[in-house]
């Protein structure tokens, strides 16, 4: 009797699937390996059972003999502490993103004479539309807004980026890229106070009223289902921030992230070039407070910002402030800075974890930008924020785009820059 291993990550089983385990089982004893909440939620989108779950419905589906966890989307580890002699898999993984994956089980079954055995992927038409329920469920407020919390216990660091409308919101949701032999993608979205004012073509300098970020935050939720966190500036007068967390909740947004500052507000990344004012301790935790006490779900995070080192006031400061913020009850801490080097952030996270093992803890690394996601985790931050990029970028692509067409007089040469017309009118599928 031969061992047969097959990885399963789904929980919308369809009759490829049945298909697909009544082959692998006549070929012997059949191991399942059920990807882990966080494998899914890495390749696919957040599962809609949990891992316990799908494992209950693998189980008692005929012909299975074993269910295990498979940790990631690689089979490594699996295959060479169980050694199948057979893994099945569907052959649409031929092409496409799952090319590295398979190279890789191919390499492994090698080192001990284990054998790949595909079969045609049958897929049920029908798979498509409760993919799109499924997105439409993910998409729901009461479901966006607690995937932050749950992706923080899964993964020790998510990574952020920003958006600042619908377009932006989809290449955040949608963009997939090879890391390695991993397939990464980004875990939420940064509604920046800098970039949505600079794509209104408003400085940064709390301007954008609550409507008008509202407007925002409803372009992207429309096209998207992963988790958004908004940049609260200030959080407004103490008075007003209790109605931006209602109205953040019940949108669905996860997060709000607030500054310790207060009067008019500069984008950090000037420092002590322009002026700006700290907020005492207690008017700040203040502020916090009625803020958690307007909170209507346990989903919700209020998380304080800490703009000790922009400011230039030490890191005694900082680490009082975030000590006294989490006491006040905020649900997490972004330390900033706005030096070239990580160093201080890497002083202010170690120093913080000596007393606070637990409170999620938030970076912005515009200006330190060379630590990696690894490393950062092994200084246990959990959130990354990529703050500013999606617009940086666009902007001096769409003016050099400009400049070309006046110099030119027509646009026959902007168009080897641009995306041809076909792609552009079928980029936004019509249903
Ligand atoms: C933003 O993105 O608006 C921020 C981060 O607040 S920073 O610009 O670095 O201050
Ligand atoms: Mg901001």
């Amino acid at each position: 009797m031969k061992n047969v291993y097959m990885c399963m990550s789904t929980d919308i089983l369809h009759n490829g699937h049945i298909k697909m385990i009544a082959q692998a089982a006549a070929l012997g004893e059949l191991t399942i390996g059920v990807l882990t909440d966080e494998a899914v939620a890495k390749y696919k989108r957040y599962p809609l059972l949990c891992f316990d779950e799908r494992c209950q419905i693998v189980s008692n589906i005929k012909g299975v003999v074993n269910v295990v966890r498979q940790e990631s989307v690689d089979y490594e580890e699996n295959l060479l502490s169980l050694k199948p002699d057979i893994v099945v898999h569907g052959d649409d993984w031929r092409e496409g993103p799952q090319q590295g994956i398979r190279a890789k089980v191919i390499q492994t079954l090698s080192t001990y004479g284990g054998e790949l055995v595909e079969f045609p992927y049958t897929r049920d038409v029908s798979l498509d539309t409760l993919e799109e329920n499924a997105r439409h469920i993910a998409a729901m407020p009461e479901v966006r807004r607690g995937r932050l919390k749950q992706l923080l216990r899964l993964k020790p660091t998510i990574s952020i980026l920003e958006a600042h409308n619908g377009l932006t919101g989809l290449i955040v949701e949608k963009t997939t890229a090879q890391r390695g032999d991993r397939l990464v993608q980004f875990d939420g979205m940064w509604v920046s106070s800098l970039c949505d004012s600079t794509a209104k073509g408003k400085p940064d300098i709390e301007l954008i009223d609550n409507t008008s970020r509202f407007q925002t935050i409803s372009q992207i939720m429309e096209v998207s289902t992963k988790p958004i966190i908004l940049d609260g500036d200030t959080g407004g007068l103490l008075e007003h921030f209790p109605f931006l967390v209602k109205s953040l909740e019940r949108m669905g947004v996860s997060a709000v992230i607030i500054e310790d500052k207060e009067g008019l507000k500069r984008n950090s990344l000037f420092g002590t070039a322009a002026k700006q004012t700290q907020a005492s301790i207690e008017s700040f935790s203040a502020k916090i407070r009625a803020g958690c006490h307007a909170r209507t779900t346990a989903d919700f995070m209020i998380i304080a910002r800490i703009e000790s080192l922009i400011l230039e006031q030490g890191m005694q400061d900082a680490l009082d402030r975030a000590r006294a913020f989490v006491d006040a009850g905020a649900n997490g801490i972004m330390i900033h800075s706005r030096k070239k080097t990580p160093d201080e952030i890497f002083e202010f996270c170690e120093k913080f974890r000596l007393t606070d093992p637990q409170t999620p803890l938030v970076v912005v690394p515009t200006t330190f930008n060379m630590v990696t996601e690894e490393e950062w985790a092994a200084r246990k931050v959990n959130i990354v924020i990529y703050a500013n990029h999606l617009i940086r970028s666009a902007f001096p692509a769409m003016q050099s785009t400009a400049r070309l067409i006046l110099e030119k007089g027509r646009c026959m040469e902007a168009d080897d820059v641009c995306m041809p017309i076909k792609q552009i009118l079928t980029l936004i599928p019509e249903e």
